[in-house]
């Protein structure tokens, strides 16, 4: 007899799995194919508790899938530039990438220690000159048309970071990364035009049905469509308008001053002299605030009046022009026409600088009155006070001042996204160089592709000194122009790391490809992923940007396929005593102690086992022990029995005892519910408990029939492929104890025998007019005849029927009988 010793179990077959290349996998036509994926990680150090679980999670899958016969990509690699590199390259003297590879090295390592089917031949990491030089190239195809761009822009700024951030890594104005406050700052940036894709983004999310809602939505409304209209607003005493957007035309007649943003081109002209000192003074204040703030809810409202006005086309009212810190330059057309009355924030401006108000919307049966209203009414209603409109519908108004603004040319419907061309320009050195030259005479020369990669330098001083050390050296930024061949500069700015991690998936199907970016027709065979994994966090940016890049990539012809992702799981987070794990928190379960102590097999259990993967797990190390122990459990129940099973063959269905049909029913409903939790709803905890109650089954069965070797065997064998996609390292060495000399991962999952699970006997129940009176046991299958003539004759009805008369009798087989009399 054997101990369950995990650290030579796991070892033995970590190295048996490598050896065979039991993973890998390749293009196979005549194989039903399935791409399974979870998020990369960045290589920080080391692995935490949350990528034991997301890998755990995405490895059951894969495994199953691979028994069920599918081809099954799983690859695995690393998301490998980013700043933490680079802050510990300044802190250590030495250089990011030598940081980054130490990191993946240690990391690939505790991830083979946790089990995990990948096929690793396909290893990528982002920071590889044969990763990056192809997204030079995709870069430099998006340049050429037109889909990447540079312009200056205001951007979030990090002081800290002393970099670029895009609006989603700005959170409640503060830097993701650091926390510190983000500033607003005028640059030079490049950008992917990612809008031009906004209306397709948003109309295949209807199509991703394998996406959670909830990030379906999040994306939608980040993508942001509105129906709204333009409407121009005549200047007073010169030409030209202003020109507004607004979802609420049907609220024209109640626009009583307009709001421009202090960036708009107007602010300077429209000044008149008396107020140009405030105004200017305004507009130094509003643009150090980041446009995160200056939008949101219980932002305080503030503006300055220019001197002039303008006329609203529709009551030919004039309306004087403010600038107003909450409406955006990037919005609409940077200026909004201001009804305090029905909408929120010009009602608590109006209040501030004592504007007029009108109201044009009425709830039913009520009659508002602007004097004493102390918040606008923002729901729809009945209009009033707007002329030829009044006593319609705020939706039908809409159509209908709409139409009437289109027929005087006084404005016209559009729509308008929300959405943003995305910002990739990062100062910083650890990222993709984008390969631009700048010539003073050829202006901005895209780097001929012979001339690719732009390779990292790597002779690069790490100072902690401000900007990008890039910026700073010379015999990086100096070369002839590829056109003129004068001296000219190199772009010194990299890559967003969102770039990179927004096509490796496709990256993944062809890594070693030499030619291009990607190998179409081995992409195609593997895309789209069938099964995404990730966290919650990335259901806007790596989500969104994943999406888009698939769609360039399909315009350019690299692939076939419109959506990268089929379907997704967003998994929870790992909590202990309440919290998300985190270093700050002092609740980090440091996975190396755990797998040390336990195994990798009871470290995934757990994880598998306490929560069903969308919900948040609660550690507890009880729970984890448990998990141990009952993996000891099941080791020790094949030591026991494995002696009765020897050298039998399979089980003579025909011949079965009763007790032996009994266990092999148990047997085959564990087999049927497992598989329906894993396939259909990925439910691994209540699949991992039917296991445990058949273990319990097993333990408590005593047979001594003549089949009680076949029997038992069958039963042992199915229960360690159950087990197998959660604890593969144990089971593959239960399987060679059975006898097996062809490992486990070899094999195919259990089927359920259809005979064997029909309960055998059932019980019906009998009504006498609705009411419970019996209880029958019969045979399952029992016929409606044999049932009803059974319930009549039934002792403890009869009594019922004397003296009445049977009207009607009714029969749902295996359920119940009534006897309906009168
Ligand atoms: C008049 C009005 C009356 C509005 C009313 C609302 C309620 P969504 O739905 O998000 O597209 N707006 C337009 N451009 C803006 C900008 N650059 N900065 C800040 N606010 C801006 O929002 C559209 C509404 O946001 C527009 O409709 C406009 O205010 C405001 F009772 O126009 B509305
Ligand atoms: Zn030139």
């Amino acid at each position: 007899d054997q101990k369950y010793t995990p650290r030579n179990v796991e070892q033995k077959w970590q190295q048996q799995w490598e050896k065979d290349s039991t993973f890998k996998v390749t293009e196979d036509d005549t194989k039903q194919k399935y791409y399974l994926l979870e998020m990369f990680p960045y290589p920080s150090g080391k692995i935490h508790m949350g990528h034991v679980r997301n890998y755990s999670i995405g490895d059951v899958i894969g495994r199953f899938k691979r028994m069920r016969g599918l081809n099954v990509l799983h690859p695995m690699g690393w998301d490998a530039f980013g700043m933490p590199a680079e802050n510990a390259a300044i802190q250590n003297k030495s250089h990011p990438a030598k940081w980054t590879y130490e990191n993946i090295d240690y990391m690939r390592g505790q991830l083979k220690k946790l089990g995990l089917s990948y096929d690793w031949g396909r290893e990528l990491a982002t920071c590889d000159v044969e990763y990056y030089r192809w997204e030079q190239k995709i870069f430099l195809e998006m340049f050429s048309k037109g889909l990447a761009y540079k312009k200056t822009s205001f951007v979030n700024w990090c002081p800290n970071c002393e970099t670029v951030l895009a609006n989603e890594q700005v959170e409640d104005g503060a830097c993701w990364r650091c926390d510190n406050e983000v500033k607003q700052k005028e640059l030079d940036q490049w950008f992917f035009r990612i809008t031009d894709y906004a209306e397709e983004l948003l109309e295949c999310t209807n199509a991703l049905a394998g996406w959670p809602e909830r990030v379906l939505v999040m994306q939608r409304n980040w993508i942001g469509k509105s129906f709204g209209c333009e409407i121009d607003f005549p200047l007073e005493g010169r030409s030209g308008a202003v020109k507004v957007f607004t979802t609420r035309q049907d609220t024209v007649f109640g626009a009583t001053f307009m709001s421009l943003a202090p960036e708009h081109p107007f602010a300077a002209e429209l000044t008149t002299p008396d107020r140009k000192l405030e105004v200017d003074s305004f507009i130094d204040k509003v643009k150090k605030t980041d446009r995160i703030r200056r939008t949101a809810e219980d932002f305080e409202k503030e503006g300055v009046f220019t001197g002039s006005y303008c006329i609203n086309p529709l009551t030919r009212q004039r309306m004087p022009i403010y600038l107003a810190n909450f409406v955006l330059m990037d919005y609409g057309t940077g200026a909004v026409m201001a009804v305090p009355t029905h909408d929120q924030r010009d009602f608590e401006f109006a209040v501030k600088y004592s504007l007029p108000l009108q109201v044009v919307i009425q709830p039913h049966g009520v009659s508002l009155n602007a004097e004493s209203m102390t918040a606008a009414f923002t729901e729809p209603g009945i209009l009033v006070n707007s002329g030829q409109f009044d006593g319609m519908s705020s939706d039908g108004a809409k159509e209908a001042i709409a139409d009437f603004l289109e027929q005087q040319s006084m404005g016209k419907k559009t729509v308008n996204f929300r959405l943003r061309d995305w910002g990739i320009s990062r100062q910083r050195y650890w990222g993709n160089p984008i390969p631009v030259i700048y010539c003073d005479v050829c202006g901005v020369v895209p780097v001929p592709e012979e001339d690719l990669p732009v390779q990292l330098p790597m002779d690069v001083a790490f100072t902690g000194e401000g900007g990008s050390p890039l910026a700073k050296l010379d015999s990086f930024i100096n070369v002839p122009c590829p056109h003129c061949g004068i001296p000219a500069r190199r772009e010194t700015d990299t890559m967003d790391t969102f770039v990179q991690s927004s096509w490796y998936f496709l990256r993944y199907c062809c890594p070693d490809f030499k030619e291009g970016p990607l190998d179409s027709s081995r992409v195609n065979y593997w895309m789209s992923v069938d099964q995404y994994i990730g966290g919650i966090e990335h259901a806007v940016l790596h989500l969104l940007y994943a999406r888009f890049f698939t769609k360039v990539l399909r315009d350019l012809g690299y692939v076939t396929c419109d959506e990268p992702f089929t379907n997704l799981l967003t998994q929870g987070m790992v909590i202990k005593d309440g919290a998300k794990m985190s270093k700050s928190k002092g609740n980090v379960v440091d996975p190396n102690a755990l797998i040390e102590r336990y195994g990798a097999d009871t470290a995934r259990l757990f994880s598998l086992f306490a929560a069903p993967p969308e919900k948040d797990l609660d550690w507890s190390d009880q729970g984890v022990d448990g998990s141990f122990r009952f993996l000891n459990r099941v080791w020790r129940l094949i030591q026991d029995k494995v002696e009765m099973t020897k050298g039998c063959g399979a089980v003579d269905t025909t011949a079965l005892t009763a007790e032996e049909r009994t266990l092999r029913r148990a047997v085959h409903k564990t087999i049927r519910k497992v598989t329906e939790d894993i396939e259909e709803r990925f439910h691994f905890n209540t699949a991992i408990s039917a296991v445990m109650e058949l273990l319990n089954t097993l333990q408590n069965a005593d047979l001594s029939s003549p089949q009680r070797g076949p029997v038992m065997k069958e039963a042992l064998e199915s229960m360690v492929l159950l087990l197998s996609p959660f604890v593969p390292h144990i089971t593959e060495e239960l399987w060679q104890i059975l006898g097996h000399s062809i490992p486990l991962s070899s094999s195919s999952w259990p089927l359920y025998d259809g005979e064997a699970i029909i309960d055998e006997e059932v019980l019906v129940v009998v009504q006498v007019n609705g009411k419970l009176r019996s209880k029958l046991t019969v045979a399952s299958g029992t016929d409606e005849e044999t049932l009803k003539s059974r319930a009549l004759a039934d002792e403890k009805i009869l009594p019922y029927l004397e003296g009445v008369q049977v009207r009607k009798v009714i029969c749902v087989p295996g359920k119940l009988v009534n006897i309906v009399v009168g």
